[in-house]
């Protein structure tokens, strides 16, 4: 498992499937509709169950935008809660794609703070069906969640749960790159 410690906070990679992951909140990389697909929302709702889309379409029936994030309970998964968040499609990147990536990030890491979550897994949001490119996608998780484990929060650990070995890479290779800009910067006072 690849780690780093920021501000007495854990951020770690992991390779795996982030429905089996015992934390308080996980991540789903959902879509606007809010009512299931394919990919890693289609495994979080077959693990959690059918009062899962119940639960969504009871308490967010227009779904929400892109960049944002709801959270639900966790039903029949081992997390308490799901942050069902909404990361872009990508169509080349001059479309606004890293700044609704970043929100993505920061809607579930604002949610897990309001709801008290210590420990969140997420998977790669937007690396899948919506085609953002690995190195630049992996830079976007990273930095976003790095920064705000650095701020005031209640977040004791970060997981990124990646599905493959390349994308466990890709992380790592984005982790690396964070820890050396900082050192950077700090020596820079
Ligand atoms: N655990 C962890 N990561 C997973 C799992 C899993 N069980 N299954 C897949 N991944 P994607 P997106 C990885 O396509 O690109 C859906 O239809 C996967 O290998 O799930 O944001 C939604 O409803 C990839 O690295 O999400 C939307 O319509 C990452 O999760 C659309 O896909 C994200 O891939 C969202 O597309």
């Amino acid at each position: 498992m690849d780690a780093l410690e920021i501000e007495g906070r854990r951020l770690e990679l992991v390779e795996g499937d982030i429905t089996t992951q015992t934390v308080d909140a996980i991540a789903n990389a959902a879509n606007t509709a809010l009512r299931g697909g394919g990919g890693v929302d289609g495994a979080i709702h077959r693990a959690a169950g059918p009062a899962l889309l119940a639960e969504l379409g009871e308490r967010y029936p227009d779904g929400t935008p892109t960049g944002t994030a709801v959270a639900t309970n966790g039903h029949g998964l081992p997390a308490k809660w799901i942050l069902h968040a909404v990361g872009p499609i990508w169509r080349g990147g001059g479309h606004g794609e890293e700044a609704l990536l970043t929100d993505a990030y920061r809607a579930c890491l604002r949610l897990a703070d309001e709801l008290g979550a210590r420990a969140v897994a997420f998977p790669a949001i937007s690396m899948g069906i919506y085609g953002y490119p690995g190195p630049e996608g992996a830079r976007v998780a990273i930095d976003t969640v790095a920064r705000h484990l650095g701020r005031g929060t209640g977040i004791e650990t970060a997981r990124f749960v990646l599905y493959s070995h390349e994308t466990l890479e890709l992380f790592h290779d984005a982790l690396v790159r964070w820890q050396t800009d900082r050192s950077v910067d700090r020596g820079a006072g």
